[in-house]
């Protein structure tokens, strides 16, 4: 599929392919690993969308589901990761063809172990729906992203609209959450009023924003408070207070039960205090594999410095990886050096 500048266009070209594309035998739906709300939300809702006009649909993350989120996956579209590999594989062994759907990133990579796996080579197709910034470098005509949009939930619920489609409770509840967290609950400088428009609308159709916020903020066991502790306890600040730096380590992954998947909102509490301006949040997973977080204020652009180092994400929301040869310090001094300069 061609998507152009037009973003009305686009949406029409997708409620085209949704209603009337009869190309492919079923649909992969993938997302960006250690996936968030908004990319788990969107893949559920698009899931149901598709099916609802009798398409078929495997949905597949490299990563667990967050259990709380896995809440919103009423219908169970998600299952394991090996599981939903063979089931592509299965298909494809009887000449059955399918078209991959990409949302949340614009960047295959960002998918990954799902990007090195032949379910991308095995495509008879591709596209993706965004909306983190487009670098130059990557931009192809099966990418429709919208940066001015808060959310892929946003613009699912715009597919919805033009479609004029009932939205159930429970697609509902899972787009108001992709939107209301990817916006920091409605507060980062995307949330426009067609973005609060769409939350009014979904709680209009039965959404509870309490028991969202619930299900988002308000679950976590007892050793997310201990790992919370053990990070803090890490917490250096540099450049007149205004970069804090927080380290997360495997030990600390260990003590506490705490999987690696739950970590991502810890990252968010030194933006509490005033003179903070960016985050610098170094991390390692149960496997040693480690990568820089980084979280930001106002016109602080910290995607800028995550896409030099090989990452992506949004202006006040970005990272990249570390590779197992470098020294983390030196990558850590070189990114408070690098925040300095912008400040
Ligand atoms: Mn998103």
């Amino acid at each position: 599929m061609n998507f152009s500048d037009n973003y009305t266009e686009n949406i029409q070209k997708i409620v085209d392919f949704v209603k009337n594309t009869q190309k492919y035998d079923f649909y992969v739906i993938v997302s960006h690993d250690n996936p968030d709300c908004d990319a788990i939300s969107s893949v559920i809702a698009f899931e149901y969308m598709m099916s609802s006009f009798g398409k078929r649909c495997v949905c597949i993350n490299s990563d667990m589901v967050p259990a709380n989120l896995s809440l919103f996956d009423f219908k169970k579209v998600y299952s394991d990761y090996e599981k939903s590999l063979s089931e592509i594989n299965l298909n494809l062994k009887t000449g059955k063809t399918y078209c991959l759907i990409v949302l949340d990133t614009h960047e295959m990579r960002m998918t990954g172990k799902f990007a090195a796996s032949d379910a991308v080579a095995n495509a008879e197709s591709t596209i993706y729906i965004d909306h983190h910034t487009v670098h130059q470098d990557n931009s192809s005509d099966a990418i429709f992203c919208n940066p001015d949009k808060s959310s892929v939930c946003e613009i699912i619920y715009d597919i919805y609209k033009s479609m004029n489609a009932v939205i159930p409770t429970e697609i509902a509840d899972a787009l108001y959450a992709g939107i209301s967290s990817d916006t920091g609950q409605f507060r980062f400088a995307k949330t426009t009023a067609q973005t609060l428009a769409a939350a009014s609308d979904l709680v209009s159709r039965g959404t509870n924003p309490a028991r969202i916020y619930e299900i988002l903020y308000e679950h976590e066991p007892v050793g997310k408070l201990i790992l919370w502790k053990l990070v803090m306890a890490t917490l250096t600040l540099f450049a007149d207070n205004s970069i804090a730096v927080l380290s997360l380590t495997k030990e600390m992954l260990q003590q506490t039960g705490v999987p690696y998947s739950e970590t991502g909102d810890l990252v968010n509490i030194p933006l509490g205090c005033d003179s903070v301006r960016a985050v610098v949040f170094c991390k390692e997973n149960e496997k040693g594999g480690r990568k820089i977080a980084m979280r930001s204020k106002g016109d602080v652009d910290v995607a800028v410095i995550a896409h030099s180092h090989g990452g992506g994400g949004h202006r006040n929301a970005a990272g990249f990886k570390i590779s197992s040869d470098d020294d983390l310090t030196s990558v850590k001094n070189n990114i408070i050096e690098e925040i300095s300069k912008i400040l």
